[in-house]
């Protein structure tokens, strides 16, 4: 429990890293009323450190080769995610050598044992790390960094299969699906997704895919989807086939995060884009075989201070509806590209300054403005897609996280796109409408007040009047076993709280219930309710008029459930 009040602190006090209990370290995975360990943001890397090369050097303390395994192991588990590969610093403080032999071990011990109040977690103090480890890992850090090997080519086209051709795929629709009321659930820590009918609620199939798997999004058309893990693995899914399945893989990189295909009219379907944390850099693929047809590295300046950083993961990529091109924010350096696919050859990239740390985001209800949560700027960057520049910079508290966000007519602002937060119960609503509500937009016009702080998705539907915000890394779990709604035509009122995990009725485990997604009628909002691996988890379907429970989908092959896509609204970016 000690690690838990950690945890716990840690959210509420500076809310950098939110390293809450919760089902997100499949390998230490415990649960509220026991022992819990995992963070968000500093979720394990994919890397296998046995892949980058020990670097133990004079200049730094002694330390013999055993030691620098268990040092490069702890690194890569539990500090990557925070630090960067490279040491260069991302969320966390950068570690590289220049800094930590001045500060020497003694130093480096006592930061490491007591963590401090900007969101370092007490690996020490919390029983996280052995007093050996602590040792271990104040050494190691004094030592130059072990660089991972790249991912070219040559590597992607080594891990590419094509499982069933082009030629050799269904002309027709080859099912009864209603395919675009298709969800794709994310089973995370079973490395699957599971396909479910969202008019019957059934099971369609499981497919493997790459481990710790993250995110879906359709092709333009609707009709294949493109799933990637965290391991970098891409899996085709090919919804015409009688039992949809797997058409494709390919592995990207050791570690990556975004998939998304090519919407502009007359590229439907035609290319995909993914992007790594490592190798820093994207990689543009043909849309129907996934072959790897151009990579280009994100390494370079940050936007601001103008110095190199050699480790700028790739974060959100969304297509452009207004040019043929991907919009792919770039994490540590702040910057987000147009990569337009024209002439893939002479590939042109416009480079917009935005701040750091680019994180998530999505449309405006035009489709003309990206908006995107710069995360440890507490910014939410405006990018209009149409004229191809920053829009703006709108303030915000605490770790913007809105997923894509929600987009709405406010009965006073006029349309609204709006965001909650990790750090405070924030839900903040931004003008988008810069012709008829000029003197709005791009301004906060109204924060509203959720359940709290660790909120991760947020999201409505062009037919609904309620506005959901879930809360999953909120510390107490009425908060996050529940979900927020606010009446659109009244968001003055306040919310009502739904308790979408009781109403699943399920055993112990944390429970955490996250990421409304509407079926493709905008009648019915989903909700994951999500447990830990050996727990029982299962999604929650409640009636978006009613506010009542109509279904809960429990099946033992729903290991894990965050995510959930729906084709349609997925397909055509309606949130
Ligand atoms: Fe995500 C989207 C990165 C942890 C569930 N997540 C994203 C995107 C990025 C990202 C860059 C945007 C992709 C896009 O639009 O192209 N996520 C990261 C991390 O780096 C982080 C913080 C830590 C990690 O090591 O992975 C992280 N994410 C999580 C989780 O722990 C979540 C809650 C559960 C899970 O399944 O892993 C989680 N992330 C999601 C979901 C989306 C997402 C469901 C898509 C939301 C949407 O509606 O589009």
């Amino acid at each position: 429990m000690k690690k838990n009040k950690h945890l716990y602190a840690s959210l509420l006090s500076a809310a950098i890293i939110l390293a809450i209990n919760g089902p997100l370290n499949a390998a230490t995975e415990k649960h509220p009323g026991g022992e819990v360990s995992g963070s968000y943001e500093g979720a394990p890397t994919t890397i296998d450190p046995g892949q980058a090369k020990n670097m133990i050097t004079s200049e730094g303390p002694l330390m013999t080769v055993e030691e620098f395994e268990v040092g490069k192991k702890i690194y890569f588990e539990r500090c990557a995610g925070c630090h960067g590969v490279l040491r260069k610093g991302a969320t966390g403080k950068p570690l590289t050598t220049d800094i930590t032999r001045p500060k020497g071990t003694d130093f480096l011990k006592v930061f490491i044992n007591f963590g401090s109040p900007a969101g370092m977690p007490n690996w020490g103090s919390s029983g996280e790390l052995t007093e050996k480890e602590v040792d271990i890992m104040a050494r190691y850090l004094q030592h130059e960094p072990p660089v991972p090997p790249e991912w070219g080519l040559a590597e992607m086209k080594n891990t590419w299969k094509v499982q069933v051709p082009p030629e050799k795929r269904p002309t027709k629709k080859m099912n009864n699906y209603n395919i675009s009321n298709i969800f794709s659930v994310t089973l995370r820590d079973s490395g699957q997704i599971a396909l479910l009918d969202g008019d019957t609620y059934k099971i369609i199939n499981i497919v493997n895919t790459g481990y710790a798997v993250h995110i879906t999004r359709p092709s333009a058309s609707g009709r294949y989807l493109f799933v990637i893990g965290r391991d970098a693995k891409i899996n085709m899914i090919d919804l015409w086939m009688e039992t949809p399945d797997s058409v494709a893989e390919i592995k990207v990189g050791l570690e990556a995060r975004s998939v998304e295909t090519s919407k502009f009219k007359g590229y439907e379907d035609k290319y995909a884009i993914a992007g790594s944390y490592w190798p820093p850099q994207y990689v543009i693929m043909d849309a129907s075989t996934l072959e790897p047809v151009k990579i280009a590295s994100t390494r370079g300046m940050t936007h601001d201070t103008q110095e190199y950083h050699p480790e700028p993961r790739v974060a959100a990529i969304v297509a452009s509806h207004k040019h043929p091109e991907f919009i792919v924010n770039i994490k540590e350096t702040g910057k987000i590209l147009l990569v337009n696919y024209e002439d893939i050859d002479n590939l042109s990239v416009t480079t917009i300054s935005a701040s750091r740390f680019l994180h998530d985001g999505g449309w405006d209800k035009t489709h003309r403005y990206f908006l995107t949560a710069a995360n440890k700027s507490n910014k939410v960057a405006v990018i209009d897609s149409k004229d191809r520049e920053l829009e703006a910079l709108v303030d915000v508290k605490e770790i913007p996280h809105p997923g894509r966000g929600a987009n709405f007519d406010h009965p006073k602002y006029g349309p609204v796109w709006a965001t909650s937060a990790l750090g405070n119960a924030d839900v903040t609503l931004i003008g988008t409408d810069p012709e008829n509500h000029k003197q709005n937009a791009w301004k906060a016009v109204q924060i509203l007040q959720g359940q709290g702080g660790g909120s991760l998705f947020i999201k409505t539907h062009p037919k609904s009047k309620n506005l959901y915000v879930d809360t999953p890394l909120n510390p107490a779990e009425p908060i996050s076993q529940s979900v927020a709604v606010f009446d659109i035509q009244n968001l003055e009122k306040g919310y009502k709280v739904l308790p979408i995990a009781e109403w699943a009725a399920l055993g112990k485990g944390p429970k955490r219930v996250v990421q409304p997604e509407f079926n493709k009628e905008g009648t019915e909002v989903w909700f994951s309710v999500w447990s830990g691996k050996e727990e029982e988890s299962a999604l929650v379907v409640v009636d978006d008029k009613t506010l009542k429970l109509k279904k809960v989908i429990k099946d033992k092959r729903l290991i894990t459930p965050t995510g959930k896509f729906n084709v349609y609204n997925t397909q055509n970016d309606i949130y």
